[in-house]
């Protein structure tokens, strides 16, 4: 096994096309820790270590820390930020106890209306459960363009001047967004109805430490396209 920053033992179980996991990838990625195992799970013959880890829901991600499980990946993110901090890596989450409880409103939102308004629009059975779905994510994005003007006041990032923890727990979500464009001919995020949206969603996607780790788009579109087939 890799030796994780600090000399712990670091290990991610995952699924390469997972929102959830790719947001636990950005985490390390952003932090700089980069010297961690990765492990892919197939959904059909799930490890006898993802079941031992994750006895309660059995899905990744979880991330193994010096032989500790450490489960859901908002959870797990918080984790890292407080068991990776110090040492010149970048804090996700805001020191102040109120820009915490907001970072985690927001997050709470992608997860609970964004990310549900996401699976309803590309794997409901009927085209109009499909078209509403649309609609909930529109909407969804709009709230969200409004956020990144109210929380973050201007700034480039939901975590201000850097990404922080609500850039990663959305971001965990853009790859998906993109091969929504592709499959449906529209910009999900769309420049026009949600503009500072749109250029937070270039701007991070144009970060190094993100572009390292995001899957590629048309292997997530056909991903996406045998799921409903
Ligand atoms: N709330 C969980 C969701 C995790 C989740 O839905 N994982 C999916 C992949 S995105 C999974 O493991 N699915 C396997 C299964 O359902 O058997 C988190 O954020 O970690």
């Amino acid at each position: 096994m890799a030796a994780g920053a600090g000399g712990d033992d670091l290990k991610l179980l995952g699924m390469w096309a997972s929102p959830a996991v790719l947001r636990v990838r950005l985490a390390l990625s952003i932090k700089g820790i980069s010297s961690y195992e990765y492990q892919e799970e197939d959904f059909d013959n799930k490890s006898e270590l993802l079941l031992r880890s994750n006895p309660v829901h059995k899905m990744v991600p979880v991330l193994i820390h010096a032989g500790k499980p450490v489960c859901e990946s908002t959870v797990i993110i918080q984790y890292l930020d407080e068991a990776f901090a110090g040492d010149g890596r970048p804090a996700l989450l805001p020191a102040g106890p109120y820009e915490r409880a907001v970072a985690s409103f927001w997050a709470a939102f992608v997860d609970d209306t964004l990310l549900k308004a996401m699976y309803q629009a590309s794997w409901s059975k009927t085209e109009e459960e499909k078209a509403e779905g649309k609609k909930k994510v529109a909407a969804a994005l709009k709230t969200l363009d409004g956020a990144l003007r109210e929380v973050a006041g201007g700034k480039p990032f939901f975590g201000g001047d850097a990404p922080g923890y609500v850039d990663t727990v959305l971001g965990g979500l853009l790859a998906w967004a993109r091969s929504m464009d592709v499959i449906n001919g529209v910009k999900t995020i769309d420049p026009v109805e949600m503009p500072l949206l749109a250029a937070w969603a270039d701007r991070f996607g144009a970060l190094g430490a993100v572009e390292a780790v995001m899957p590629d788009v048309n292997r997530l579109v056909e991903f996406s396209l045998s799921l409903t087939t």
